[in-house]
């Protein structure tokens, strides 16, 4: 079926007196097949459900992209940025309350409690669909729904996975638009018999006849839901991009994380990068760090010693599977970068603010008087006077932020001006290296390698880090999120660690990525950061690579292999070596009580951790205690 002959439906049917009615279709979609009568089916069921006034068979188009983002200006949900400064850009301003993930009211909906595990909210699938469907009944009245097709990772491609999202919100059609492949490409891979994902999202605000609708509309009570058994996602009540784009973390994390347990492979919260060294020759690393921990400044790193170069392949997810080669490959499924903005500036991530040009959705930064926008860190000078993320108008004496800490931009990755050229090659790269992180002030050094895989997967399973303004909570304080992925695995958290170790023994030993732990965040007792971060962490780049290639030596230590600060490349800058020390110290007797939290944790999922971390753990005691006498 050629895609030319396959029409967009949009078809109002909204009755004079603006009752709702059953909507009807239109031109059917003249795309057949097994699995088209599927899709068809549900989108009746779910608007049957809902009530739309309208329903909008959403095509991919530019042109409906383009009507789709003047209609949100007309009805005052988006600001249009002066073209002048931010050609094609947009503005959105939440309601103060839904500006970042909800992670209280996210839930796992499997059929037994243990395939949630501890880390998650866990509730029987059929009791969550008795307290969300009588939400969702009626709760898109007075508005369109849209039905978006979308692909993760390029079309067709063997390590791609497709989903609709059935959503009210023309917002999060935008968003998705930018996020991943919408159109009729992936209609035909259904009608083909490829397996999809069901998502629904509705912002939880129906429009009564006559009633004008609001800037943001959401609704109070929000419902996260995923059913792992089922391959469906639920969203109600938040218009915010983590909770509304269900294609990147409800689907591409905590369902792709499930179905990749059971397929034998990995579905990662991760950036992709290929680093290239002064002779050409070309790394590929993902790395796992917890939200607003700067991935997307690593993703983009501009390296500061001369000759290295960074492509960018993703910011941050990374499906990754072992391959016939004996080695892990990978491929970043989304299309776009939704990031945050504050602290993205010229001084920070020159490669983000340049991929900002235009054409790119902003929620909740502030406004200039000129028409385009500015946050915390854009750059040095701050504005004299701005409009303020909640509209008021703002000054630098008013004692609070501009732009909301979690303000985010959602712009095309093809953008990026160091995007890699094959970034979107359907079978991914092979990778070399797996780093972890997180924001630790004390204890985790600059750079650590694990001594083997099983070692690198007690690393990931024990990263912990200071909050950030990504979820609700309180910043600052620490929290453990393993592999970056507490707010994001599908399946019970010890079962995950299983999956990893098996994956590694799917690898062959020689092939296998190497795996480090990094902490740009260590501070000194006075506070003041040790390690200049940003550009320069091209330097701890470049020693995980010299290690990958055996050319420098590392130093044992009871937690893992260290370089010799000798082995640093620290030309042109300069690290006081009392810092440099300080960056790498191991206190055994602090180490003895990381090692009381591991354990700690690890009984929170009573006797699933697999026994080889278990064994990890105490070999590492065995090791801090020898280093005590
Ligand atoms: C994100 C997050 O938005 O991790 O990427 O919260
Ligand atoms: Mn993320």
């Amino acid at each position: 079926m050629a895609i030319a002959d396959i029409v967009t439906r949009q078809t109002p049917n909204d009755r004079a007196d603006g009752s709702a009615t059953v909507p009807r279709y239109g031109e059917r979609p003249r795309i057949t097949g097994p699995s088209m009568a599927e899709l068809e089916a549900w989108v009746a069921e779910i608007a049957e459900l809902t009530q739309p006034a309208r329903i909008h068979w959403v095509d991919g188009s530019r042109a409906e992209n383009d009507a789709l983002l003047r209609e949100q200006v007309d009805e005052g949900k988006l600001i249009k940025l002066n073209p002048e400064w931010r050609p094609g850009s947009y503005l959105a301003r939440s309601h103060p309350s839904d500006v970042a993930r909800t992670e209280a009211r996210t839930f796992i909906a499997s059929e037994r409690e243990e395939d949630a595990g501890p880390t998650n909210n866990w509730v029987a699938p059929a009791e969550i669909r008795a307290t969300i469907t009588p939400l969702f009944r009626g709760s898109m009245r007075g508005r369109t729904m849209y039905v978006v097709p979308f692909s993760m990772g390029p079309v067709g491609g063997p390590l791609s996975h497709i989903g609709v999202q059935i959503t009210d919100s023309a917002y999060a059609v935008t968003s998705i638009g930018i996020m991943t492949r919408v159109g009729t490409e992936v209609l035909e891979q259904i009608a083909a018999g490829k397996p999809w994902v069901k998502t629904v999202h509705s912002v939880g605000a129906p429009l009564a006849a006559g009633e004008k609708d609001v800037a943001w509309p959401c609704n109070d009570e929000k419902y996260i839901v995923h059913f792992p058994e089922t391959l469906e996602v639920w969203s109600f009540g938040s218009g915010y991009g983590g909770n509304a784009i269900l294609a990147k973390k409800c689907f591409a994390l905590r369902i792709a994380s499930v179905i990749g347990r059971d397929e034998g492979w990995l579905a990662e919260h991760m950036l992709l990068i290929r680093v290239i060294d002064p002779k050409g020759k070309a790394y590929h690393l993902a790395a796992a760090f917890p939200s607003a921990c700067g991935k997307t400044n690593l993703a983009m790193l501009r390296p500061t010693i001369p000759g290295w170069r960074v492509e960018t392949l993703g910011d941050d997810i990374a499906w990754i599977r072992p391959g016939e080669d004996g080695r892990l490959h990978a491929i970043n499924p989304e299309a776009g970068f939704f990031g945050v903005a504050p602290g993205t500036g010229q001084s920070t991530n020159v490669a983000a603010v340049e991929t900002l040009w235009g054409n790119t959705i902003f929620t909740n930064v502030a406004l200039r008087p000129d028409g385009d926008v500015w946050w915390e860190g854009l750059t040095d000078e701050v504005p004299a006077e701005l409009i303020d993320w909640e509209g008021n108008a703002w000054t630098p004496a008013s004692g609070r932020p501009a732009a909301h800490p979690n303000s985010r931009f959602t712009v095309a990755a093809a953008q990026c001006p160091q995007i890699a050229p094959d970034w979107e090659a359907a079978e991914g790269v092979p990778l070399d290296a797996i780093l972890f992180g997180g924001r630790r002030a004390t204890n985790v050094p600059l750079v650590l390698e694990a001594t083997d895989w099983t070692h690198g997967v007690f690393l990931g399973s024990n990263i912990s880090s200071e909050r950030t303004a990504a979820a609700e909570g309180t910043v600052g304080e620490l929290r453990r999120d393993p592999f970056a992925m507490l707010p994001f695995c599908g399946y019970n958290m010890a079962d995950y660690f299983a999956h990893w170790l098996d994956v590694g023994r799917k690898l062959r030993f020689d092939r296998a990525p190497r795996i480090f732990q990094v902490n740009w965040f260590r501070k000194g007792a006075d506070g003041r950061f040790l390690w200049p971060g940003f550009g320069d962490n091209s330097r701890v780049i470049e020693w995980i690579i010299r290690r990958i290639d055996g050319s420098v030596p590392a130093v044992d230590s009871p937690i893992g292999r260290l370089p010799r600060t000798e082995d640093l490349n620290l030309d042109g800058i300069h690290v006081p070596q009392e810092d440099l020390d300080e960056l790498f110290a191991v206190d055994p007797e602090l180490w003895l009580h990381e090692a009381d939290l591991t354990e700690e944790f690890y009984q929170t999922f009573g006797g699933k951790v697999p026994a080889a971390l278990y064994s990890e753990l105490a070999a590492l005691r065995y090791r801090l205690k020898l280093a005590q006498r």
